[in-house]
């Protein structure tokens, strides 16, 4: 039975298989890292704390093709009380607004985006929104009219460095749309696998880029090793399937 490595003897292989086990207990041993909020947005200091159809962001939001309106906080439009402000996600210009989070500079490592939904409240429409994190994730969720602000939370999971914003886009042209509110987006802890790592042998490409993120330190002696180490696992298990 002939594999790439088989020119090696069982004993090196051995410790190459003995390397990676070591560096999988150093890598789940590391210390962890405390979750980073990168944004907690419930709306309620914008505009002073009043309502404002088609309103316009400053900082974490901008919106396009369309717009929205902030309502809420005991106004004219306070459709849930109790809530502070909150995103009308179809505006008062017949043309339901996107709403474009400011950009996020994402490490490898494991996040959450969590936020509040409700119904339009007003008509008997199914109102929809997609949402997405750049090309991390994405989502359609539709709700009834009288659904309460319920609370969605999503995995996102970012292998290789990247940079990505988060939009909630509404459909609709009456005006009347879903709500939102309560947007926060959070750094996991890092010293954890990105999620669809270590499940399988079949992602060890995964595997070994991983830990080139969080023991940026060993990459140069290790990492090739380690690499090796795994292919030749997966190359072993290969075999015995055939
Ligand atoms: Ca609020
Ligand atoms: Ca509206
Ligand atoms: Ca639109
Ligand atoms: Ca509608």
């Amino acid at each position: 039975m002939k594999n790439s490595l088989g020119s090696l003897s069982s004993f090196t292989l051995l410790g190459l298989v003995f390397a990676v086990v070591f560096m999988t207990g150093y890598y789940l041993s590391q210390s962890s890292y405390a979750a980073t909020v990168l944004l907690d947005d419930n709306f309620n200091s914008e505009n002073g704390g009043a309502e404002a159809l088609n309103y316009a962001f400053v900082g974490n939001w901008a919106v396009s093709d369309g717009t929205v309106d902030l309502i809420g906080n005991g106004g004219t439009f306070d459709f849930l009380p109790g809530n502070g402000l909150y995103v009308d996600l179809d505006g008062s210009t017949n043309n339901a607004g996107k709403m474009t989070s400011k950009t996020f500079d994402l490490e490898s490592c494991n996040y959450e985006l969590q936020f509040d939904l409700a119904g339009n409240q007003r008509n008997g429409a199914i109102e929809s929104v997609d949402v997405s994190v750049g090309s991390l994730f994405s989502e359609s969720f539709s709700l009834n009219e009288n659904d309460p602000f319920t609370t969605i939370t999503r995995p996102i999971s970012v292998v290789s460095p990247t940079s990505a914003q988060i939009i909630f886009a509404g459909f609709g042209v009456d005006n009347i749309g879903l709500l939102l509110d309560d947007v926060k987006f959070t750094k996991l802890d890092c010293s954890k696998p990105v999620a669809g790592e270590l499940l399988s042998l079949d992602t060890s490409a995964l595997f070994v880029s991983g830990i080139s993120s969080s023991a940026i330190w060993m990459v140069p002696t290790l990492a090739g090793i380690a690499g090796a180490g795994v292919y030749y696992i997966r190359t072993r298990v290969n075999n015995k399937e055939n």
